[in-house]
């Protein structure tokens, strides 16, 4: 299949990565060979616990302390040292995967809800037995409340913030500072991919030292980390290509149906962590999401023509039968969580007159995360 940018872009919404001309998005998982059995011997993903070498293991301390550090004095020049060691320790990743039984096995969480719902939960639930039993039984897990109203306050800001300090012709400006300071070590493919993410209204969270080592305190603090790494049975890792903080305008647009794993990998071990931070969704003139709230084990074809991740409107409801398509309501601060199988798009209708922001944060088991994106230590 060959790639294309500017196809992937402005219609569907979906940004793959970039890859060369020949290469393909259906990327094979990592084959499952008999691996020594290596337990973690902790959930707590701000330790070292992890059976990680010497050397990543003091990198991994490196950012928790500078975490830490951050946390306490909110200095800029902290959070820029932090956001190089996360690019640094996450490098060149070559570590054996901890979980050898994948994927985990969870019973169905919620066995009395009806079919074709989307299981919904506080941030008192945020356990994998829950939220990832969910995902597996019903396709995706709804939050409620995930961020505060403080946190939510203070992310749309910032996203407004960094969306001042970068345009689509000047993407990478010469002076940047901890709150936009696009990483540079990347070549001209993904450059592109950068430009196109800020031309639909995003930026990656990467790029913003400062609203990075927030952002990821915020889902930290509400536990989403934790649980993930429970999941993963090891510290996540995130992308700069796959974590946005996203504002999109209301227009409508076709928007195309897909799911991740057709180029993120459909083997690669991932948990989306979707934030809404505008109220959206349900009959709000907010675009939301459209779901199909069903588990789907297979990759749907990639029938849609709205680049090459998209699928057919035909594919998406022969596939639900009877099952509903949902456009569920956010309250700013509720959370979708979900993997790479779920079937979905932005929703999107004529009459839409509000803005939404956003964030999604796509985590990864870091010996499968797909190699197209480049990686960092959560
Ligand atoms: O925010 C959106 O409208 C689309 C999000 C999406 O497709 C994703 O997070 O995978
Ligand atoms: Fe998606």
């Amino acid at each position: 299949m060959q790639s294309n940018l500017a196809e992937h872009s402005d219609v569907t919404g979906v940004l793959p990565p970039d890859r060369g001309p020949t290469d393909s998005y259906d990327v094979a998982g990592p084959t499952h060979e008999e691996r020594p059995e290596i337990a973690a011997t902790s959930n707590d993903t701000t330790t070292t616990a992890f059976p990680v070498s010497p050397e990543r293991r003091s990198l991994y301390a490196e950012v928790d302390s500078l975490a830490a550090e951050f946390r306490a004095t909110q200095d800029p020049d902290v959070a820029i040292a932090l956001a190089d060691k996360r690019f640094e320790a996450a490098a060149g990743y070559d570590e054996e995967p901890v979980r050898t039984d994948w994927p985990p096995v969870y019973e169905d969480p919620f066995p009395d809800l009806r079919k074709g719902r989307i299981p919904e939960v506080g941030t008192d639930r945020l356990d994998a037995r829950t939220v990832a039993g969910g995902i597996k039984h019903r396709g995706s897990c709804i939050v409620r409340g995930l961020f505060s109203p403080e946190q939510v306050k203070r992310t749309v800001e910032s996203i407004d913030r960094v969306a001042s300090l970068r345009t689509e012709e000047e993407p990478e400006p010469d002076e940047p500072d901890a709150w936009y300071r696009p990483y540079l070590n990347i070549g001209p493919m993904r450059r592109g991919l950068r430009r196109m993410v800020i031309r639909d209204g995003g930026t990656w969270l990467a790029d913003s030292p400062i609203v990075a080592a927030r952002v990821l305190d915020d889902l930290r603090q509400a536990g989403v980390i934790d649980l993930v790494t429970e999941h993963f049975g090891e510290r996540p890792f995130f992308s700069l290509q796959k974590s946005t903080l996203r504002y999109s305008e209301p227009v409508h647009n076709f928007a195309g149906w897909h799911q991740d794993g057709s180029f993120l990998g459909w083997n690669s071990r991932t948990i989306n962590v979707w934030v809404a931070l505008s109220d959206c969704g349900g009959d709000h003139p907010t675009p939301g999401l459209e779901i199909l709230p069903r588990r789907i084990e297979r990759m749907l074809d990639q029938d849609g023509g709205l680049g090459s991740a998209s699928i057919s409107d035909a594919t998406v409801l022969r596939t639900a039968g009877p099952t509903s398509l949902v456009v569920p309501e956010f309250k700013a601060g509720d959370a979708l969580i979900f993997d790479q199988k779920l079937v979905h798009r932005t929703h999107l209708f004529p009459e839409m007159t509000k803005p939404r922001y956003a964030l999604e944060c796509w985590l990864f088991a870091p010996a499968h995360a797909p190699e197209p994106y480049v990686p960092l230590l959560v």
